[in-house]
């Protein structure tokens, strides 16, 4: 059997995975002079500090072909899972990738997965092509089973502040005019072009969650997994498994990480990322 490796990149908050051969190919976080790398070696709090008091632009940037080679590895078969291309250049450096790898070595095979989304719907991907990987699939077979899977996983999010995104032209300005107000969070979905789709907005994160359960439940949640992702709120994020598990009857076992890096920096502190199955 071919060796083979899973590549993410950083924006699936996580460093690794359990008995999976897994690489992150990080992005980063630039705030004035200061550059943050979004690997094992960030310092979250001494990120969060800088962004919150600088007064200039800042900004992020994505992954090159040559980062996403380098965490090929020399392996046969690889799957990257990417952020959406609806928002980041990371998909399409993979893609270069992909071409560049494939050319120089014509027996080996790298499969560019385009999340559509992030965070914790990219999570769900890599556990989906590990358990497909255990049935011993064969890789074009799993790479096609992965994409009918992206139409039954989604990601929704709750987010404290839209600030970030919106400097960066990642969202409509309008949107967030008057979403300053304390305690507002702004409720949506990763659309099918993979770019943010605004549902809602709550007062508070108990209404905000009544709002999630109720999304989740009209839009073909069953009893799938759930993967959460919170900026600086894990208490909020433990009342939200609750909730779910609660009133959805949800598995319970659904992971809780931080964001790190990158999600951190577009879903500001406070906020919510849920990826589910429908
Ligand atoms: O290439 C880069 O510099 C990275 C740009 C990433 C921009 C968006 C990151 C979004 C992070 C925010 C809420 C969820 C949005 C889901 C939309 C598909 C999380």
């Amino acid at each position: 059997m071919k060796n083979y490796k899973i590549v993410t990149d950083s924006s699936a908050n996580i460093l690794s995975m359990d008995q999976i051969n897994l690489g992150v190919v990080p992005l980063h976080i630039i705030v004035g002079d200061q550059e943050f790398i979004d690997d094992e070696t960030l310092d979250l709090g001494k990120m969060q500090t800088a962004l919150s008091t600088h007064k200039g632009k800042t900004s992020t940037s994505c992954p090159n072909a040559h980062n996403w080679i380098d965490a090929f590895d020399n392996s046969e078969v690889i799957f990257c899972v990417t952020i959406t291309s609806g928002l980041s250049g990371s998909c399409a450096s993979a893609n270069t990738a992909k071409e560049m790898y494939e050319q120089s070595y014509p027996d080996r095979k790298v499969y560019v997965i385009d999340s559509l989304s992030t965070g914790p719907e990219m999570v769900l991907i890599i556990r989906k092509i590990v358990a497909l990987m255990k049935k011993d699939m064969e890789h074009e077979e799993i790479y096609n089973a992965i994409c009918a899977y992206q139409k039954k996983s989604h990601l929704y999010f709750s987010l404290a502040s839209v600030d970030n995104l919106a400097k960066n032209g990642r969202v409509n300005p309008l949107v967030a005019k008057g979403v300053g107000i304390l305690g507002i969070r702004i409720l949506g979905i990763a659309s099918e072009q993979g770019t943010l789709e605004i549902k809602d907005k709550a007062r508070g994160d108990k209404k905000a969650f009544k709002i999630i359960a109720e999304y989740l439940r009209k839009n073909g949640y069953t009893n799938g997994r759930i993967e959460l992702a919170h900026n600086n709120n894990e208490q909020g994020a433990l009342e939200l498994r609750r909730l779910l598990i609660d009133e959805l009857e949800a598995p319970m076992d659904i992971d809780i990480r931080q964001t790190r890096g990158l999600c951190s920096y577009y879903a500001e502190p406070g906020s919510f990322l849920i990826g589910y199955e429908a």
